[in-house]
């Protein structure tokens, strides 16, 4: 296509979008209702966004997060999910709080992760932290993606959007740990997940 036609259909088609700022903005047909607050990507079977763009998936790209497809996940889908509430003992300040959202897992099957219990699961964090841990733990800890903390949503800038989380308090293994060694596995601020197959 001649790109000034191009160029010139789209700009009579924004200026009937919005006829009082010139062109206006870049519009997308498919406009998500809410931003992605969560990158899953690697080995899952299901896919909403094609590779990164290093011009505009800045702090995926600078945390050297590669893919030719992923999956991402806004806040309404998880709120859409059955949530579970937990009431972890925190280290930051040594009370308990409760915690409420879906199951990690069920976040992973929603975007066709495999079932293999030694399957890989990285979680990255904002801040840059991340660990790897295997479906077979996450089932045993019951992890969930928390999006309230104490019955609030979780905020950016402080340990949200979302904190992926678990009842360390009944975990047997990390409950015998002092409180400061036990939330390893537990990035606040986790926006990027990688599936890595077994
Ligand atoms: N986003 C994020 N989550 C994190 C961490 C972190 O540095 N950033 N540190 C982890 C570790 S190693 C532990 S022991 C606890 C507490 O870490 P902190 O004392 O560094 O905050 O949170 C975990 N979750
Ligand atoms: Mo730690």
């Amino acid at each position: 296509m001649n790109k000034r036609q191009f160029l010139s259909s789209a700009a009579v088609l924004s200026a009937a979008a919005a006829p009082a700022f010139g062109a206006g903005p870049v519009r997308h047909a498919n406009c998500a209702p809410a931003p992605v607050v969560l990158t899953i990507s690697g080995a899952i079977g299901r896919h909403n966004r094609g590779a990164l763009d290093p011009a505009f998936d800045q702090l995926l790209a600078k945390h050297q997060v590669k893919f030719s497809e992923a999956y991402g996940v806004d806040l309404s889908l998880l709120a859409g999910m059955t949530a579970v509430t937990i009431t972890p003992t925190i280290e930051y300040d040594s009370r308990q709080h409760s915690f409420s959202g879906p199951l990690l897992t069920d976040v992973l099957d929603h975007v066709g992760a495999s079932n293999a219990g030694g399957t890989q699961i990285l979680l990255h964090a904002v801040d840059g932290y991340a660990v790897m841990t295997t479906l077979d733990k996450v089932r045993a800890y019951r992890f969930i993606v928390a999006t309230q903390m104490d019955g609030k949503p979780l905020p950016l800038g402080g340990v949200g959007p979302l904190w992926a989380i678990f009842d360390a308090d009944h975990i047997p293994e990390l409950s015998a740990k002092p409180l400061k060694d036990r939330f390893e596995l537990s990035p606040w601020g986790l926006y990027h997940l990688q599936v890595i197959a077994a």
